[in-house]
Parts: C-alpha cells; structure tokens; sequence
C-alpha cells in the first residue's frame, strides 16, 4: 500500500510553470534614436505597424526624450516629421488619421500594461485624446470594442498605463490586436489636434502545466520504492552505521541491469505494439 501511496504522491504532484509578465518598450529600437523607422517592428514579441485608419501602411517615427517615449506615424513625410514636431511626428490626425496595431505573439498571451506616451494639453480642447480598440481579426475592430482616453483622464500625468482604465471600460486583454488611433471626435471646427506616442507595454503567456513523461514517472516511482526498502530493511540488518558506498551502489547497479536485460524483451513488444496501432489508425 505505502508503495502504492508513494507512486501516487509522483504523480499526483507535476511541476508547474509560472508565468511573468514580459515587458516590452519601444524606445530600445535603433538604441533609441528619434526619426523614422520602417512601417513594421517587432519588440520582444509583439509586433507593432503604422498605418493610416484605413490600413494603407505608413512609416513609423520614434521620439525618446522628456516626456516623448515611444512610436508615432509618419505619414507627412520625413522632413515635416523631422521639423514638425510632435504635432506631425506622433500618432496624430491633424493631417491624416493615422493608427498603431500591435499584435501580441502567438501562444494564447494576453495584455498585463499598455503605456502611452505626450498625451498632454497641446491638442483640441487642450486634451488630446486617443482610442484603443481590440480585435481578433487583424481589421476586424468595431466601434463596440473601443475604449477612449484622453489628457483629463489621467490629469496630470501624460504618459500613462492605460491597462487597467481600458479593462474597467470594457477591454478583453487576450485580444490578439490593438489598435490606436487618434480621437476624431475631439475636433474642433474641422481643425484636429491629438497626438500621442505608444510607449511600451507587457503581456503573459499562459501558464503551461509541464507534465511528467511517463519514464520520468516511473523513474521517480523506483527510486521511490528504492528509498522505502532501504530505510525499512537497512537498520534491522545494520544498526549500528549506514552501509552506503561502493559496495551497495556496485549491488544496486547490477540488479538494475539484471531488471533491464529481463524487462528489456517486454519493453520491445510495447514498442511494437505502439507502432502497429499508429499504423493501423485513420
Ligand atoms: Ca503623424
Ligand atoms: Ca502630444
Ligand atoms: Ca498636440
């Protein structure tokens, strides 16, 4: 029973794996240096890509200084965006209406933080604004997946985790697609001004319950047994001093070649018998 018992605790117990939030921050591209980047990037998994609202690709711009972290669109060309500022520079829709997706690596992960960056009181209203809308498809976003932000949601601060804001206003964190946008509805007599910057962020992979293979099991089950013979039978026979060296360790591996060289022909025909089945199957 007891040897039941410990067999069972082996394999009642597999190990687990934790799963820490993995950051990623785009300000380490180009050793953050500000200016254009190309229309895609990948940090640490996550994929982000500038476009204008209506998916045409446009290049992205990295500004990484004061209160300026993180990615925008350059869909004004590179020398407005060198001269223009963050007005042009960032996610903006003073000329065009631009948009940042990202899109979380495969495997299940979910958003744990989601940081954006100038979102401050020089735009539209002296609040620029911004939205984050969330798919599973990588156009599929609807305005009943949105969540707006904006300067006085976070007043003062202007670089700020939207993550939890979003996950009270709706947001399902297992999204595989963000999309940022500029907030359009904040404009004022057709003049539109709010830029911001996608910072950096995190997500989690899913947990994964590493279990044993079964020799490891049965591996652990024979030294399991192996110990509870040894402490049973040991100190009747040997009370005085523990008899472990050489000697028992020679004894010990010559009965476990003995059980190889038995157990090994019945351990042929499983395998056989593994691939006969896999063979016979549809
Ligand atoms: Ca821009
Ligand atoms: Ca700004
Ligand atoms: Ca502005």
């Amino acid at each position: 029973m007891r040897r039941f018992l410990i067999s069972l605790a082996v394999m009642a117990f597999p190990l687990t794996g934790s799963a820490a939030p993995i950051p990623f921050d785009f300000t380490t591209l180009n050793g953050g240096a500000e200016g254009i980047l190309p229309n895609s990037v990948i940090v640490a998994g996550v994929l982000a890509e500038g476009f204008l609202t209506n998916f045409t690709p446009e290049p992205l711009w990295l500004r990484n200084g004061g209160t300026d972290h993180g990615l925008g669109v350059c869909s004004e060309g590179n020398s407005n965006c060198s001269s223009g500022g963050g007005d042009v520079n960032e996610l903006s829709n003073s000329a065009q209406p631009e948009a940042i997706r990202l899109t979380l690596p495969a495997g299940g992960a979910q958003w744990t933080s989601l940081w954006v960056s100038s979102l401050d009181n020089g735009g539209s209203n002296n609040n620029e604004s911004g939205i984050l809308e969330w798919s599973n498809t990588p156009t599929g976003f609807t305005p009943a997946n949105t969540f707006h932000f904006s300067f006085n949601t976070f007043n003062p601060s202007i670089e700020e985790d939207i993550f939890a804001a979003a996950l009270a206003g709706g947001f399902n964190p297992t999204s595989k697609y963000v999309l940022f946008i500029a907030d359009s509805t904040n404009c004022q007599s057709g003049s539109c001004n709010n830029d911001y910057l996608v910072w950096k962020g995190a997500y989690e992979q899913p947990s994964r319950l590493l279990v044993p293979e079964p020799g490891t099991v049965a591996l652990l089950g024979l030294i399991g047994v192996w110990d509870l013979d040894y402490i049973l039978i040991v100190p009747s026979l040997s009370p005085d001093k523990i008899p472990f060296g050489w000697v028992e360790l020679c004894v010990t591996a010559g009965f476990l070649g003995a059980f190889l060289i038995c157990a090994a022909p019945g351990l042929r025909r499983v395998a056989l018998a593994t691939v006969s089945d896999s063979e016979g199957g549809e």
